[in-house]
């Protein structure tokens, strides 16, 4: 009787593995913008580095709490556009299209703003379910440069964080906006 208990129990959690796979957050933007130390900012210790099929290319995933939710958060090789050219790009574009992430962050440099602002756009056009996380707020501050988050945030009609990784600046409410955007598409 024992046993049997244990079995169903076993068999019973495995069933809701396979049923409630943990959402997943992904991070993608150009190459050193900061993803990387955002992605180690919101996972814990236990990350996995792997090569993604058939690339030479690394994936590190991990996982994190947006309040109350926990989530796989992937860091992607840095991408410039949706249309890939290199095997980078490849891949970030095949992972925001086959991991179906509820949660697209998207990490740009406040410095390089509108250099960066047409992949949002890409981003937007192709639904994804978009957070712009500006970072390096601390090196747009030491130059003088003011950003209105708000507006911009109005402007595109996604959520905007200002941050600066390297200080854990923002990365509090981007928890926040990641754990809203999840709420409000479930
Ligand atoms: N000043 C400043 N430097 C940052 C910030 N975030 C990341 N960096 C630095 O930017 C460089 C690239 O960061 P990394 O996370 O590797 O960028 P990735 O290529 O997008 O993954 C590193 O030297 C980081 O220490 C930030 O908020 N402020
Ligand atoms: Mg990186």
């Amino acid at each position: 009787m024992r046993r049997f208990y244990f079995w169903q129990k076993e068999k019973s959690t495995k069933k809701n593995l396979r049923q409630s796979p943990l959402r997943k957050a992904v991070l993608v933007g150009n190459p050193n913008v900061g993803k990387s130390v955002v992605f180690n900012r919101l996972t814990g210790l236990y990350v996995t580095v792997s090569n993604y099929p058939g690339t030479t290319v690394e994936v590190a995933r991990g996982r994190g709490y947006f309040i109350q939710e926990e989530m796989e958060v992937v860091d992607t090789p840095g991408m410039y556009s949706l249309l890939p050219i290199t095997e980078e790009e490849k891949v970030a574009r095949q992972l925001l299209l086959q991991e179906q992430p509820s949660v697209v962050i998207h990490v740009v440099d406040a410095c390089n703003l509108e250099r960066m602002l047409s992949l949002t756009l890409q981003l937007i056009e192709a639904e994804m379910p978009l957070i712009l996380l500006i970072n390096m707020m601390d090196e747009a501050r030491r130059i003088g440069l003011r950003l209105d988050c708000d507006l911009l945030s109005q402007r595109l009609g996604i959520p905007v964080v200002a941050a600066a990784a390297v200080l854990n600046e923002g990365m509090a409410n981007l928890r926040k906006k990641v754990a809203e955007l999840v709420r409000t598409a479930a």
